[in-house]
C-alpha cells in the first residue's frame, strides 16, 4: 500500500487526501510535520516539505507532483480534463491556489493565527492580518466570482484538479475565523460550501476540525 506523508492541516496534504479518496486508493499516512524535516525525509522531499508520497520504491514530492502521478496510475475517475484548453485551465487553477491563494490565505491568515500560537507559541499581529483582509483578500476572491460564474466547478463542467486546488485554501480560511462573505461573493461562497460538502473534502474536514477546533 502506498503511503502518504505529512500531517493534516496543510493545504497540500489535503490536496493529496482528496485526491487518493476520489479515485478509491487505499494508502497508509505518515502524519509527518512540516519544519525541521530529517535528513531521511530530504531524501523523499527534498524541500523537507510536506506533502511525500511513496509507492513501494518510488517516492514523491510536491502535491501537484503527487496527483500528477495519481492520475496515471489511477485514470478514474479522471482529475483533469481531457481537452487542451481545460487541461492547461485546470493546471492553471491549481497553480493559482497553491502559488496566489497560499501565501495570502495560508501563510499570512491561516499560519499566524492557528499555527503559530498553537505550535511556536506566538500572538499573532491582528492589524497585519486585518491589512491582508482588506487590502489582499478581496481581489482574489473577485477574481474566483468572476471565473466560477454560474458553473458548479471551475473547469469543464466536473471537478478536477482545479477544485481540489482552490477550495483546500479555503479550509484553513475558515479554521483561521473567517469566511467568504456570501453578500459580497455569492457564488464563490456556494462554490466553496458544495466543494468542501463533497465526500472527499467532508471527511478530511470533519478530521480537521477535531484538531483545529477542539481547545
Ligand atoms: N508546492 C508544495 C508546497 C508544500 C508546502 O509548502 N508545505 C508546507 C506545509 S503546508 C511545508 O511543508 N512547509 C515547511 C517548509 O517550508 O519547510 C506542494 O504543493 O506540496
Amino acid at each position: 500500500m502506498p503511503t502518504l506523508y505529512g500531517v493534516l492541516g496543510s493545504p497540500f496534504v489535503r490536496k493529496a487526501v482528496v485526491a487518493l479518496t476520489e479515485k478509491g486508493v487505499p494508502y497508509d499516512h505518515e502524519p509527518l510535520a512540516p519544519f525541521g524535516a530529517s535528513p531521511e525525509y530530504r531524501k523523499i522531499s527534498p524541500l523537507g516539505k510536506i506533502p511525500a508520497f511513496r509507492d513501494g520504491d518510488r517516492t514523491l514530492a510536491d502535491s501537484s507532483v503527487i496527483i500528477a502521478y495519481l492520475e496515471r496510475t489511477h485514470p478514474e475517475p479522471p482529475l483533469y480534463p481531457s481537452d487542451p484548453y481545460d487541461y492547461a485551465r485546470a493546471l492553471w487553477f491549481e497553480e493559482y491556489g497553491d502559488g496566489g491563494l497560499a501565501p495570502v490565505l495560508g501563510t499570512k491568515i491561516f499560519f499566524p493565527r492557528v499555527i503559530a500560537p498553537r505550535f511556536f507559541n506566538q500572538q499573532p499581529d491582528e492589524v497585519a492580518i486585518e491589512k491582508v483582509l482588506d487590502e489582499e483578500v478581496p481581489p482574489m476572491l473577485d477574481y474566483l466570482e468572476r471565473e466560477i460564474g454560474g458553473k458548479q466547478f471551475l473547469v469543464g463542467n466536473r471537478f478536477t484538479v482545479a477544485d481540489i486546488g482552490v477550495a483546500t485554501i479555503f479550509v484553513n480560511f475558515q479554521f483561521a475565523g473567517c469566511q467568504v462573505d456570501p453578500k459580497r461573493w455569492p457564488k464563490l461562497a456556494a462554490y466553496v460550501e458544495r466543494i468542501h460538502n463533497r465526500p472527499s473534502f467532508k471527511a478530511v474536514i470533519d478530521q480537521e476540525k477535531a484538531i483545529f477546533q477542539s481547545n
